[in-house]
């Protein structure tokens, strides 16, 4: 399906998706400096590299990005599905996401649109916490995430599983707001922060990929920032 053609969710802000999608197609912000783009550099060995990613620059602030939509979602009325190829897909309340294990984890975020953050400070569950209790199927190999405004995006199983993703609900010791997804977002520090979805309301595991809201719009499948794979 032509993602044009797509449906939008109700109430998205249709201009900001089509420019963005724009963007996309026209490779825009591309610096072309990631390893691999640029023949003839040598590659930051580890240890050497550098903390920003290429193509982006450090904000102090925290800007917030969606589609316009900020669903309220209050803590009594939270629920997380999670389900597919599990052996026990449930349905998580507030109480039980408490009383798994919670962690903290010091993070920098990179958006795609070229802001970086350092060292945000989040708690909330793990991501081996969350496999541990639902025990993934054999031929897991993709999750989905489906939020309380419409958006999906996609993960490989590989990408989600690190023990330095969470279920987060807190951020700088406080609950995490509306704006910024509360009460519940994922957060996935290693690639663009497109794939932290917001406002979560469904985890689904599978063994085929469904590309979500902006990876049928242009956007790269993984994104990876060291690679700058904003869009492809
Ligand atoms: N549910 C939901 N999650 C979302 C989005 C969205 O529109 N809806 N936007 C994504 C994008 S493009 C970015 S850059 C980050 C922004 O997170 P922030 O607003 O906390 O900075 O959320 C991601 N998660
Ligand atoms: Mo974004």
């Amino acid at each position: 399906m032509a993602p044009e053609d797509e449906a939008l969710p109700e109430g998205v802000r249709r201009k900001l998706v089509e420019s963005k999608q724009r963007w996309a197609r026209e490779g825009r912000l591309l610096t072309g400096q990631a390893p691999g783009q640029a023949p003839g550099q040598i590659p930051a060995g580890e240890g050497s590299r550098p903390r920003l990613p290429p193509g982006q620059r450090r904000v102090a602030d925290f800007p917030v990005l969606d589609l316009g939509l900020q669903p309220a979602v209050t803590r009594e009325a939270f629920r997380l599905k999670v389900e597919g190829l599990v052996e026990r897909p449930v349905t998580l309340d507030w109480a039980w996401l408490q009383e798994l294990p919670q962690e903290e984890r010091v993070n920098d975020i990179h958006c795609v649109t070229q802001w970086s953050r350092y060292d945000n400070r989040w708690s909330g569950v793990p991501v081996p916490a969350l496999l541990d209790l639902v025990r993934l199927k054999p031929g897991a190999a993709f999750v989905s995430f489906e939020a309380h405004d419409g958006y999906t995006t996609n993960l490989r199983l590989d990408d989600f599983a690190r023990p330095e993703n969470l279920l987060a609900h807190s951020w700088e010791g406080r609950p995490l707001t509306r704006q910024h997804g509360g009460p519940l977002r994922i957060v996935v520090p290693h690639l663009y922060l497109w794939k932290s979805a917001k406002w979560v309301r469904r985890i689904t595991f599978t063994n085929r990929n469904q590309p979500g809201f902006w990876e049928v719009r242009g956007y790269h499948d993984r994104g990876d920032p060291w690679l700058e794979e904003r869009y492809g």
